[in-house]
């Protein structure tokens, strides 16, 4: 029977995950993983980042990515069964953009399988590094391109969101502002997704809708790009941008440079996505209603929804989902990287971080912090600075209780926009395993919590979405619920249940935070 592999290239790191789709049988059957800063020191990366004197700037270099992808696809095919492989999907950060010039359709078709594809692909960059979902430098960018098409809320209308600092859109026209040259020496503009699925069939891979919803210039209605948006970004855009196709699309077959390299079959590669609509895949969160929260270097909230509804306080966003309709979501920047932060500056480990969690008392006594370690997406906070109220910056319990309150009442009070009654949450992400994290989620939401198998649920997804499309391929149109059933199902018996007596703490403490991040809005808007 058919195996299908699913990647996950994160900020941080890049997974694989392999399963077995055989209606008795189904099970994951591998899974494998690797951080970019320990397995290839040799690109300098900090949790996959380049090291920046400006905090608002954030690039990667494509060639990790790349040899990351070698690395992993070598324990793969060292521990599976590699002839009954018969599909490849991948999960990628969004917005992330890789800029390639004209010679990379003949580099990738004819990489040397004798060495690594990293330093193959150099010449082939016509921008040396990659801007990442992290950057927050395009904010000029941003308003000029709302101004552009009628303002924030016409774009929001059309492509799902206002504009975005990380958006992919004001990356490129920052880009064409900053170095015409380069841009004129752009063939193809790819996402982190596209890029790794190009790498991997050996031509130009389209994108799906769901990534591509990540751009600020996708037509949410049309999902093919909007000539508006296009025109207000960049000159000359449309024909430097992959095509937009259905995200169960066959983009090509495991290239000769793979077969030869690790001696993997000419496998389906199916069109990449981003790890959120991979996620809302690998969480099964294929009807209305359910909500999931993913703890990992972003925190994000997100839903499937069959119609488009746009978030009127402009945090929000909509994106086509991978499964067809649309999914909402709220994204966070101070996720894993602000509660590693607390830890560190208490010196504690990720179980003494736990362990003072479980005894310390919901609403910690009233103390607050608001939690921007970095520039925050939501709300949007350009110059980072944690804020407290209440509470003592050397109180290391406190402090370690109030990061964790601080993001969860964050995501509860900016996700009312999807309009759903949250009573049942499932958690994926690296942080979703520490169930003290996921007590205080269940606490503050009010709803049961459930934890996964597999904890990268953007890599089940992709693995998935794999499976999903080689039977779309082959004339049969599964049925989303069937496709997720035994691999993204939560584990019944990890629910973890709100503790009615912190209700009316929190009850309390959600109004509070909310006026407090209020005040700090007003005064940060004022002073600048
Ligand atoms: C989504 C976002 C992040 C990245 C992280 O809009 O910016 O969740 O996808 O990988």
């Amino acid at each position: 029977m058919p195996l299908y592999l699913g990647l996950d290239s994160s900020t941080q790191s890049l997974t694989a995950i392999v399963i077995d789709a055989d209606a008795d049988r189904r099970a994951i059957v591998y899974e494998t993983s690797l951080k970019f800063d320990e397995a290839l020191p040799r690109y300098g990366t900090r949790h996959g980042v380049l090291p920046r004197t400006d905090p608002a700037v954030a690039v990667s270099p494509p060639q990790m990515w790349a040899d990351a992808l070698d690395l992993v696809l070598g324990r793969v095919a060292a521990h599976i069964d590699v002839s009954r492989l018969a599909a490849i999907s991948g999960s990628a950060q969004q917005h992330g953009s890789v800029y390639l010039n004209a010679d990379a359709a003949s580099v990738l078709a004819r990489l040397d399988p004798a060495r690594e594809p990293g330093d193959q692909l150099t010449r082939v960059l016509s921008r040396p590094f990659a801007p990442i979902w992290m950057d927050s430098s395009t904010s000029a960018e941003c308003a000029e391109i709302e101004a552009a098409v009628g303002g924030a809320a016409a774009l929001a209308r059309r492509t799902g969101s206002r504009a975005f600092e990380r958006f992919t859109g004001p990356q490129i026209r920052k880009f064409f502002k900053h170095d015409a040259e380069g841009y004129a020496a752009t063939e193809r503009i790819h996402l982190v997704s596209s890029f790794l699925a190009s790498l991997l069939a050996g031509e130009h891979a389209p994108l799906d809708p769901g990534d591509a919803s990540g751009m600020n210039l996708m037509d949410l209605g049309s999902l093919g790009w909007w000539p508006a948006a296009l025109d207000a970004t960049a000159p000359d855009l449309f024909r430097r941008l992959p095509a937009v196709v259905p995200s169960w699309t066959v983009a090509g077959h495991l290239s000769s440079y793979w077969q030869t390299r690790h001696r993997l079959p000419p496998a389906k590669v199916v069109v990449w996505s981003g790890d959120n609509p991979c996620s809302l895949v690998g969480t099964g969160l294929v009807r209305e209603g359910l909500v999931a929260i993913s703890l990992g270097t972003s925190d994000t909230i997100f839903g499937w929804m069959r119609a488009p509804r746009a978030d009127p306080t402009s945090t929000g966003h909509v994106f086509a989902a991978p499964i067809g309709g649309y999914m909402g979501m709220t994204v966070f920047k101070n996720g894993s990287l602000a509660r590693e932060q607390v830890r560190d500056m208490f010196g504690l480990t990720w179980s003494g971080f736990s362990r003072i969690l479980a005894s310390t008392v919901p609403g910690n006594g009233g103390g607050m912090l608001l939690p921007w370690f970095e520039p925050e997406i939501t709300p949007p906070v350009l110059r980072p600075g944690v804020r407290r109220l209440g509470l003592a910056a050397n109180d290391g319990p406190a402090n370690v209780r109030a990061i964790v309150e601080a993001q969860m009442i964050a995501m509860a009070l900016h996700s009312r926009w999807m309009g759903v009654d949250i009573r049942t949450i499932y958690a994926t992400g690296g942080a979703s395993a520490n169930r003290a994290i996921l007590q205080v989620m269940a606490d503050v939401f009010d709803a049961d919590v459930y934890q996964f198998e597999a904890g990268n649920a953007a890599c089940v997804g992709a693995a998935l979405r794999a499976f999903h499309a080689d039977a779309a391929s082959s004339g049969h149109d599964l049925a989303w619920e069937d496709v997720v059933r035994r691999i993204a199902e939560p584990v019944a018996s990890s629910r973890v249940q709100p503790d009615r007596a912190a209700r009316a703490v929190y009850e309390d403490l959600i109004g509070r935070y909310a006026a407090f991040e209020a005040e700090a809005l007003a005064a940060s808007a004022s002073s600048s």
